[in-house]
């Protein structure tokens, strides 16, 4: 093979379909957990065909910390990601290395991301926080459980959308997902369908797909043109991502984001910044509701931090260490963005072992890299949030925890998710006993993102507190 040229040596499934390939047997609605089950049976590194064409994976911690060196490697644009250029361009998510838009959009918008402009954005996070508390304390009354992953996909879009555009969805008020979500959810597992079809056939099989894709498509695009037009009708809000994405010129060069480019970051906010938050929100909740050790101690935590204050501060978020070992520990488990691609910058050796050439790439499986045991020990799949006191992550080796991707590409939303997620977290916990349903068993469903399936729990309002 030409990318690999040892590719031989990499082991993969026993029984190959002519023409198919690996595909018989897997389904195409999980190709991530369909991975994890080959990962655990070929190693740390293995491949899959599917209609001739080789994939290769990794997961084990030696080959991924060799591709974390940004000096050999970088982010390859591939497979999902690729698949998601109709939606979002030269989007910094979905922009290639050599795109001159996306150094420009890093630099415009990283001082988004900065401390000052994370503390201006708690206020408002909290006030959507107070939107799903209404919300669950009327599902408390009535004895009702609530649908997580449907709430936490309420509170995030709301949260992006108003923290970073000044726009309201008004999800809380409606008892159907807002159309941005349907048609983002729509272009998403498109997305992921498309890896499982072979290229000839794509344009027959997935004709009405396609169109319906398209129509998802334009309804994004008239969604994100109408926020774009209220806030230049408003002539400017009060600083936020969209603000940047306007008016704000490059340092050094004075250059501004195109028009077509600021709708393809607007998308790409959108959707970057509340799906895989909402993920991680609802996964940790399963956990809590199912732990319920973890979940007093947790508990504790916030009543010994915050008081009895009415509303915590910015300061207070980050100091609920242990909730936010809970929030690792669900990314742990179930990294809601389940999968990286890292490319060879020019010719070179993966781990003094496999030979690659320059552009041959792999796709890091994170969920598996976090259950590695020579890294996270034999019980790897038990929940224990304790993995990520002080001691424990001194101990581990670098590039052993990979939520939020690596390098130059990695996740510009990170601060930005771990505060929202912990400080909702900590509102919950203070509010709420969170009682599951006995008979719910996890089930993971996948559209590039991954998330628990049909969760609901009961939410019991608390009667002492401090
Ligand atoms: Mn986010 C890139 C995971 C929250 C905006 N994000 C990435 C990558 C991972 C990731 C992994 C790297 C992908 C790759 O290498 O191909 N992100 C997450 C997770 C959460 C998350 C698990 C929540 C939990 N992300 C957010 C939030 C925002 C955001 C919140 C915005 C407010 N993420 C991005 C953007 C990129 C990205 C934008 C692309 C960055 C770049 O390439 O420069």
């Amino acid at each position: 093979e030409r990318g690999w040229p040892a590719l031989r040596r990499i082991p993969r499934p026993p029984h190959r379909v002519p023409l198919l390939g690996d595909v018989l047997g897997s389904n195409r609605r999980t190709p991530v957990q369909d991975s994890m089950r080959h990962a655990r049976r070929l190693g740390p590194i293995f491949r899959r065909n599917a209609f001739g064409k080789e994939f290769v994976f990794v997961w084990g911690a030696d080959l991924v910390a060799d591709l974390a060196d940004e000096a050999r490697f970088a982010k390859h644009v591939g497979l999902g990601v690729a698949n998601l250029r109709p939606v979002a361009g030269d989007g910094l998510f979905t922009a290639y290395n050599h795109e001159p838009n996306w150094q420009l959009a890093h630099d415009v918008l990283a001082p988004g991301f900065n401390r000052e402009a994370m503390a201006r954005y708690h206020a408002m996070m909290l006030a959507v926080a107070e939107r799903l508390t209404d919300h669950w304390d009327r599902a408390a009354g009535a004895g009702r459980t609530v649908d997580v992953p449907g709430d936490m996909t309420r509170l995030t879009l709301e949260t992006i959308a108003r923290t970073g555009f000044g726009h309201d969805f008004g999800s809380f008020e409606r008892s159907r997902p807002h159309p941005f979500v349907t048609a983002m959810v729509g272009t998403l597992a498109h997305a992921q369908r498309r890896n499982s079809v072979p290229t000839p056939l794509a344009p027959l099989l997935l004709r009405s797909a396609s169109r319906r894709n398209a129509a998802d498509i334009a309804r994004l695009h008239r969604i994100v043109d109408d926020v774009v037009r209220t806030r230049r009708a408003a002539g400017g809000g009060e600083g936020d991502l969209l603000d940047r994405m306007l008016d704000t010129a490059h340092p050094e060069s004075g250059e501004r984001l195109s028009p077509e480019n600021v709708r393809r970051q607007v998308i790409t906010f959108l959707i970057a910044g509340h799906e895989t938050t909402s993920g991680a929100l609802s996964f940790a909740l399963h956990h809590l509701s199912r732990h319920p050790d973890v979940a007093a101690r947790a508990r504790a935590e916030v009543d010994r931090v915050w008081g009895s204050a009415a509303a915590p501060g910015y300061e207070q978020v980050a100091r609920l260490r242990y909730v936010r070992r809970v929030l690792d520990e669900s990314l742990r488990l179930w990294p809601t963005a389940p999968a990286f691609a890292r490319e060879a910058r020019a010719d070179t050796v993966l781990a003094g072992e496999h030979p690659m050439r320059r552009g041959a790439w792999t796709l890091v499986l994170t969920p598996m890299l976090h259950r590695d045991p020579g890294v996270w020990g034999p019980d790897a799949e038990r929940f224990d949030p304790d993995r990520f006191d002080t001691p424990a992550v001194r101990s581990r080796p670098p590039h052993t925890f990979k939520p939020f991707g690596t390098g130059a590409r990695a996740c510009i939303g990170r601060q930005f998710a771990l505060h929202e997620a912990t400080l909702v977290l900590g509102l919950l916990l203070r509010r709420y006993e969170l009682r599951p349903d006995p008979d719910y068993r996890l089930r993971v469903t996948e559209r590039l993102t991954l998330m628990p399936e049909g969760l609901r729990l009961r939410p019991e309002r608390r009667t002492a507190r401090p």
